[in-house]
């Protein structure tokens, strides 16, 4: 072999190696990427609404509209809606044994001395209004339907 032919072969090599080095680093910036993109977060086009609803004195309703990911529970829509939305407040405790019970919405809270309370109802997308038996944080939303949250007085129970 000529030491110029022998000088070329060195030169596809260092072109081959380049050329593999960068591929690999081209893949791996992908494999870094696709989660991103692949998220629920941004792969999710289904929303619910939330419509505030006071029973008791008379004030505007408000509406709002969130996107919801895959099996969202009701208050982890409700959180990120108060992370985009300031107009949306919401507070609750968290009982020991059925976890949390909502007890502000935009600053109107329940007060158990005037048996007022916030209730939770769903408008479903058949358009029947059902009152869920499990609270916020059980409560699993299905895409286009309406929680309510109806601020409201309850009456005797025992
Ligand atoms: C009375 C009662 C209420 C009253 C409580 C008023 C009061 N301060 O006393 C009011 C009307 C507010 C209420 C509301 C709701 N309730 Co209720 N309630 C009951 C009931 C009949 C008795 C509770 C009780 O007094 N226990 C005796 C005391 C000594 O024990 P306690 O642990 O201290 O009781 C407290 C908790 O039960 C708490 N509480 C009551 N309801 C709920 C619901 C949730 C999700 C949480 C976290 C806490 C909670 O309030 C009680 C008083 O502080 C139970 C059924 C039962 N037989 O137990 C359902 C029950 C606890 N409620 C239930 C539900 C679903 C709701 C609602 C979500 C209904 C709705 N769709 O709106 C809402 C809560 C909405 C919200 N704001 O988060 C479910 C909870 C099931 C679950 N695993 O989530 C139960 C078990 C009834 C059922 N469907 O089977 N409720």
């Amino acid at each position: 072999m000529s030491p110029s032919r022998s000088k070329q072969g060195g030169r596809g090599r260092q072109q081959w190696m380049r050329m593999m080095t960068s591929a690999t680093f081209l893949s791996a910036a992908l494999l870094l990427l696709i989660p991103g993109i692949m998220s629920t977060e941004s792969l999710n086009t289904d929303s619910i609404q939330l419509l505030i609803f006071n029973s008791i004195s008379p004030t505007p309703n408000m509406t709002y509209t969130v996107d919801i990911g895959y099996r969202w529970i009701l208050i982890g829509a409700m959180r990120r809606l108060q992370e985009i939305c300031p107009d949306f407040r919401f507070t609750y405790t968290e009982h020991p044994r059925y976890g949390p019970f909502l007890v502000s919405v935009n600053d109107l809270a329940g007060d158990t001395g005037k048996h007022t309370y916030w209730e939770l109802l769903v408008e479903t997308r058949n358009g029947t209004t059902i009152r869920p038996d499990v609270g916020i944080g059980c409560y699993i939303p299905n895409p286009k339907e309406t929680i309510i949250l109806k601020f409201t007085r309850w009456g005797t129970f025992r």
